[in-house]
C-alpha cells in the first residue's frame, strides 16, 4: 500500500474492533506503596478519560470485553486509592470496556468475600452489558500489564506470582486473589457461595466448583503474573472461620444449592464516583 500522509489529522474510528494485542501495553511495571494517595489526587491523576461510576471505553475501537470489575470491600480506603491510581491506566492500556465496582460490606459484621462478590455480579449486571466479571482483592496490583483483565476459555486465575508467595503459586489448587469468569462460566458453578462467613476456604470452594463442571484453569505465566499485595493485618471482624475448610469436601452436594440462585441482599446505597461505583450492601451476617 502506499503512505498515508494525513494520518495526524484522522479522526478515530470507533467502528473497527480493537486489535486482539492491545499495542500500548509496556509489560514489566514498577508498583510502589511507600508514598501515600488521596482520593483527590487519584482523580486528578488517572480519571480524565473516565465516565461516572468508573467507566471506560476506548476511544479509538470496540471493544469486545465488557469487564465489569469486582471489589469486595471495607474499611480498606487506603488500599482503595492506590489500586485505583495503578489499575485504571492498566485497563485502559488493555482496550477493555469496563467498569469498576466496589462492594462495601455494610455494618461491622462477619466479613463475607464470596457473597459480595456475587453482589457485585448481579449489580454490575443492572448497569451495563458486561459478559466478563474480573474479581479482585482491594490489595493486590498487577506488576505486568499484559496480565489481561478479560475473559478466557476457561475461568482464569491471574494473581499466580505474588510477592507474599516468593512469586510462586502456594499450592496447585490456588485461586485466591484475582479472578475471571464469563457470564456462561459464572452461571455454570452457580456463582459463589454465600456462606462463608469469614477469612479462608471461599477460593477453594470456587476452584472445586469449577472442576466439577468439568472446566479448567486459565493461567498466565509467573512472569506475567506478578503481583505486589499491600502490606496489611488480618482486620477485625474476618477471622479465621474453622468451619470453612470442613465444606470443601460437600461442594458437590451444596454448589447448586448456595450460590448466585440463593443470593440474598439489600442495597444500602450507591454512589457514583469518576472512578467507580461504591454498593454499600447489607449481606445478613450472622449476629
Ligand atoms: C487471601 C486471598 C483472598 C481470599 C482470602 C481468604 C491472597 C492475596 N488473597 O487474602 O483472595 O481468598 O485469603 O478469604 O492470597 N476485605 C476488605 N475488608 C475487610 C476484609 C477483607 O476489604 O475487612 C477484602 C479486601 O478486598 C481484601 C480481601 O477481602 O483484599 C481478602 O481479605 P484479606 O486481604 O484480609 O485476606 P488475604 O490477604 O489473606
Ligand atoms: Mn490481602
Amino acid at each position: 500500500e502506499g503512505t498515508t500522509p494525513t494520518e495526524g489529522t484522522t479522526p478515530p474510528d470507533r467502528t473497527q474492533p480493537c486489535p486482539d494485542d492491545p499495542p500500548a501495553l509496556v509489560g514489566p511495571l514498577s508498583v510502589d506503596f511507600s508514598q501515600k494517595l488521596t482520593l483527590d489526587e487519584v482523580r486528578q491523576k488517572v480519571s480524565s478519560s473516565l465516565r461516572e461510576g468508573g467507566r471506560y471505553q476506548p476511544p479509538d475501537c470496540v471493544s469486545k470485553h465488557k469487564v465489569a470489575v469486582v471489589i469486595p470491600f471495607r474499611n480498606r480506603h487506603e488500599h482503595l486509592n492506590y489500586w485505583l491510581y495503578y489499575l485504571h491506566p492498566i485497563l485502559m492500556r488493555q482496550q477493555l470496556d469496563y467498569g469498576v465496582y466496589v462492594i462495601n460490606q455494610d455494618g461491622d459484621g462477619v466479613f463475607n468475600r464470596a457473597k459480595l462478590m456475587n453482589v457485585g455480579y448481579v449489580e454490575a449486571l443492572k448497569d451495563y452489558d458486561y459478559n466478563c466479571f474480573v474479581f479482585s482483592d482491594i490489595d493486590l496490583v498487577p506488576m505486568n500489564d499484559r496480565n489481561l483483565y478479560r475473559c478466557f476459555d476457561n475461568p482464569r486465575h491471574l494473581a499466580v506470582a505474588m510477592d507474599k508467595f516468593n512469586f510462586q503459586l502456594p499450592y496447585n489448587n490456588f485461586f485466591g486473589g484475582v479472578s475471571s469468569l464469563s457470564k456462561e462460566q459464572y452461571l455454570k458453578i452457580n456463582g459463589f457461595p454465600n456462606t462463608y462467613w469469614g477469612w479462608g476456604g471461599e477460593d477453594d470452594d470456587i476452584f472445586g466448583r469449577i472442576g466439577l463442571r468439568g472446566m479448567s484453569i486459565s493461567r498466565p505465566d509467573l512472569q506475567t503474573g506478578k503481583y505486589k499485595m499491600i502490606k496489611h493485618v488480618r482486620d477485625l471482624h474476618n477471622e479465621q472461620n474453622p468451619a470453612n475448610p470442613g465444606k470443601l469436601s460437600q461442594i458437590g452436594g451444596t454448589m447448586d444449592k448456595d450460590g448466585f440462585n440463593t443470593l440474598n441482599y439489600t442495597v444500602k446505597e450507591i454512589v457514583k464516583d469518576i472512578l467507580y461505583t461504591y454498593i454499600t450492601v447489607d449481606v445478613q451476617a450472622p449476629p
